[in-house]
């Protein structure tokens, strides 16, 4: 498939890149930032909150799919989050009705229902409950894959991503990690599924301690083949780890997280 990737200069983009590439893809990279080294392919340099750039990066060659992974990765305030998830979200599935492109892989977060006390294994149909402006930028941006996804027939599939690293370093992650091959295996089984039409899947990996169900990701035909367990030996106890396992959320739920929506300083 030819795909656009967008946030492809980032940590998870790379490594998506690379993978794609690997199992057969065409990469077409889409980033502020110019074409890392290594990269072979078509880039734009674009800032997905511009409606028009994003029209013309989308047009400028035929595209099977996106796959949208630019956001900025941390709590912010709620003008700025809007921006980095919602707005950049609705410029693309703009751009993808504009330009017959009918399936979008987007990088939700766990922190999408992150506010969620740790008491069970949680399924995709439990009520969104962010824990930061974070999550609910996700929300949000989920809510808009569904409604693109009702009104224009566009494959949308949700994958809420918990802890992407190369291994678990906290206790927190033996419950969410997502390793970067089981990543790379998740955006390929989104990009091929047949026909998911809108679709949420938790985006771990097959680790023994998990909070998220993985029934959605496996019948949309991803199959996680790592398990955080394996480092279990390696990651020592920290005194946050009580605070961090209240909340599915972990460290994003605390108070520490806690800030005005709007930013009033002027800065
Ligand atoms: C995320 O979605 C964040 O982008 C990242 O910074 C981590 O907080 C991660 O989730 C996590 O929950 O570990």
């Amino acid at each position: 498939m030819k795909v656009l990737l967008t946030g492809a200069a980032g940590s998870i983009g790379q490594v998506v890149s690379l993978g794609l590439v690997d199992r057969g893809h065409e990469v077409v990279g889409l980033d502020l930032a110019r074409t890392p080294d290594g990269f072979d392919g078509t880039w734009h340099t674009v800032d997905c909150v511009d409606p028009d750039a994003v029209a013309d990066a989308v047009g400028a060659q035929p595209l099977d799919a996106v796959v949208h992974l630019a956001s900025h990765p941390d709590e912010a305030s709620l003008p700025a989050t809007l921006a980095s998830h919602v707005i950049t979200t609705a410029a693309l599935l703009d751009a993808m009705v504009e330009h017959q492109v009918d399936r979008i892989v987007y990088a939700s977060s766990n922190h999408a229902v992150g506010r969620t006390p740790r008491t069970h294994l949680l399924g995709i149909d439990a009520r969104p409950r962010p824990d930061t402006f974070y999550g609910v930028g996700k929300v949000a941006a989920e809510a808009l894959l569904s409604l693109y996804a009702d009104r224009h027939g566009i494959d949308a599939i949700a994958c809420r991503i918990g802890s992407f690293l190369p291994e678990p370093a906290s206790v927190r992650h033996l419950s969410t990690w997502l390793s970067h091959d089981d990543c790379v295996r998740m955006v390929d089984a989104a990009l091929t599924a047949p026909a998911p039409g809108f679709a949420m899947i938790y985006g771990i990996s097959a680790n023994t301690r998990a909070w998220w169900d993985l029934t959605p990701g496996r019948e949309l035909g991803y199959h996680p083949r790592d398990d955080a367990e394996e480092f279990a030996g390696r990651v020592a106890p920290a005194p946050a780890d009580a605070d961090e396992a209240a909340y599915v959320g972990g460290p994003f739920a605390l108070p520490a997280f806690h800030r005005s929506a709007l930013d009033r300083t002027g800065e």
